[in-house]
């Protein structure tokens, strides 16, 4: 009801961040790829495997001086794993402590999404994903969103062909080259979300895309993961390869993110084998949580950027970037770059990282990973003001979805997306 939707705006209010003005803009106008990298970690950039560097092309990117890089940016996904990360990268806003948000709402709630802001300021918005429609609900959340178009399986004809097809759809590789002739056509400027799946559980890849030996921590869940990240990272240069070789690099943004960890927590003796530690704390399990996230574009003012964060936070620094106003959006997080911003990063069980003191399982941490089995008064009360702002953030979105609120809720200039003008499906005339 009404006063739910006053106190998360007081909520928002209260803790948003004034977004980077030295930023503000510098993408305006320009195309925005959203490269979704399926189940990638953090401690995969520049790791080292089988004498080799894992994902060159990946890490060139990391580096390069035109790209925003972030070491400190956290996934922040519940059980919709995927369907989490999409509604929180789109709509700054978490999914549901229990199964996935775009599942139960995304068919009916309303939302004021990335692609239907940036649909009013001029931008035509495409989803692409090389399965069926249905996984997720996003052939109906992505209307809610306000998607002018969703490329599915049966947009591609090679989908047809069993051996390129792996797991959860297409191969990376024949899924984004055949995506390219689609993304060529569309009006610019444009939203385009690539959606890859082959670095999924249970990370199985043929041979012939086999290009570096496996793990050997002897955990056979975990070992084949380094093969198929291998394959995601070639997936990804081949088509910036074809992003430059067609110049849309130059009027583009590039925007690639983990969504979460393919290792989960179960894997602790291979997780330590792989971070070169004798056993894993919770602390280095929360830092496991680190997902890469970057923004590459030619010109932009680079470098790796240390700030705490997750991917709540992204859509406002979208936003800013491409010099979209939206201090009256429900969004629960903050412009990364914004100075002064909130580093507390909730996870979605309530446990949080920040600079300061990091909550993980039943313990806490001081900013060295030390954990504190004692604290001081002072550290007592800087710890539950986390928590409280954690829980407080949590719960002030699971009313924004629960209760539809943003049903009551216009922002200014923005109107609402009428989900019967969108039809995804294949005509065969
Ligand atoms: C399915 C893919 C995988 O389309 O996005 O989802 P996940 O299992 O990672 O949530
Ligand atoms: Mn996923």
């Amino acid at each position: 009801n009404s006063s739910d939707l006053t106190s998360v705006k007081n909520f928002i209010a209260k803790n948003q961040a004034t977004p980077n003005v030295e930023y503000s803009g510098v993408a305006k106008g320009k195309n925005v790829f959203i490269i979704h990298l399926e189940s990638l970690q953090q401690f995969m950039i520049d790791y080292k495997w089988d004498g080799q560097e894992v994902m060159p092309n990946i890490d060139k990117l990391y580096h390069a001086q035109d790209t925003l890089s972030f070491d400190n940016f956290y996934n922040q996904v519940g059980q919709g794993k995927t369907a989490d990360a999409e509604m929180m990268l789109e709509n700054s806003l978490f999914g549901l402590p229990e199964g996935s948000a775009m599942v139960m709402d995304g068919t009916t709630n309303t939302f004021q999404a990335a692609p239907a802001i940036l649909g009013q300021h001029g931008y035509t918005s495409a989803a692409f994903h090389g399965d069926v429609p249905s996984f997720w609900n996003r052939d109906n959340t992505y209307k809610s969103w306000g998607y002018d178009y969703f490329f599915s399986k049966s947009y591609y004809p090679n989908s047809k062909k069993s051996s390129y097809n792996l797991g959860y759809g297409m191969k990376d590789k024949i899924f984004l080259k055949d995506s390219a002739q689609y993304v060529q056509r569309l009006p610019q400027p444009f939203y385009a979300k690539l959606i890859t799946v082959t670095n999924h559980y249970p990370y199985t890849i043929d041979s012939q895309n086999k290009s570096i030996e496996p793990f050997d921590t002897g955990d056979s869940t975990v070992d084949p993961y380094v093969q198929t990240a291998r394959y995601l990272d070639q997936a990804v240069g081949e088509f910036m390869n074809w992003l430059e070789k067609t110049g849309l690099d130059k009027k583009s943004m590039i925007v690639l993110y983990g969504d979460h960890y393919g290792i989960s927590n179960n894997h602790k003796p291979a997780i330590a084998k792989l971070l070169g530690k004798k056993k894993v704390t919770n602390y280095d399990l929360a830092n496991f949580q680190k997902v890469p996230f970057m923004i590459h574009m030619p010109g932009l003012k680079g470098g790796i950027n240390h700030t705490y964060g997750g991917e709540i936070d992204v859509l406002p620094t979208l936003l800013n970037l491409l010099g979209i106003k939206d201090q009256d959006t429900i969004q629960f997080g903050n412009d990364l770059l914004a100075p002064g911003r909130n580093q507390t990063v909730a996870f979605r069980n309530g446990d949080f990282v920040s600079p300061t003191y990091t909550k993980y399982g039943a313990d806490y941490f001081d900013h060295n990973g030390k954990e504190l089995k004692h604290m001081t008064n002072e550290q007592r009360q800087a710890i539950d003001d986390m928590q409280n702002y954690v829980t407080t953030q949590l719960s002030a979105s699971d009313k924004v979805i629960n209760g539809d609120l943003l049903r009551f809720y216009q922002p200014e200039g923005f109107k609402k997306v009428i989900k019967g003008n969108y039809n995804y499906k294949k005509s065969t005339a």
